[in-house]
């Protein structure tokens, strides 16, 4: 099994999206692997956004992302990097799909609710960026024989 980050944003504390969001991620079977709330620095978000620092658009990004704390989840599953960006949609909530998260909570490029890590190399890293190890936990849910069939339920 995956593990991915989400972050949701400022965007979604100030407007009470934390709980509907991460509804949709229990309810589509990933499991909880870490969880809290934490008030992100300019330290930090340089090194999470390192491939936008130069981007004109990133002092703005950065006073959005320390607006308020955020929630940090980590989420696991099988592909879970992959199911996770795909219910969160693209970039520009505008443009984003219809069920997915930014599709149906945002109306914006930068205020777009979550952060989802793009692929299982950056997640890893992400993950041990805002979490410590004895923060994520491994435990197995009684209802995972429904969530997956029982050659899914090793990989
Ligand atoms: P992603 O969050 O969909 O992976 P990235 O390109 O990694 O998109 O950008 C990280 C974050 O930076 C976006 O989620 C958004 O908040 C912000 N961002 C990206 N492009 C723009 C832009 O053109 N204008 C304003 N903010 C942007
Ligand atoms: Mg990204």
């Amino acid at each position: 099994m995956e593990t991915t980050l989400v972050i949701l944003k400022p965007s979604a504390v100030q407007r009470a999206l934390a709980g509907k969001v991460l509804s949709r991620f229990e309810l589509k079977g990933l499991r909880i692997a870490g969880i809290k709330m934490m008030q992100l620095d300019e330290k930090i978000l340089r090194e999470h956004y390192a491939h936008l620092v130069d981007r004109p658009f990133f002092p703005s990004l950065l006073r959005s992302m320390m607006a308020t704390p955020v929630i940090v989840i980590a989420l696991s599953g099988l592909d879970a990097v992959k199911v996770v960006r795909s219910m969160t949609g693209a970039t520009n909530s505008r443009e984003a799909a219809p069920g997915t998260i930014r599709g149906d909570f945002g109306m914006s490029g930068q205020e777009n609710i979550v952060h989802a890590s793009d692929t299982p190399e950056n997640a890893a890293v992400e993950v041990a960026r805002f979490f410590r190890p004895e923060e994520i936990f491994d435990y197995s849910p009684l209802v995972m024989p429904a969530v997956y069939a029982s050659d899914e339920i090793n990989r």
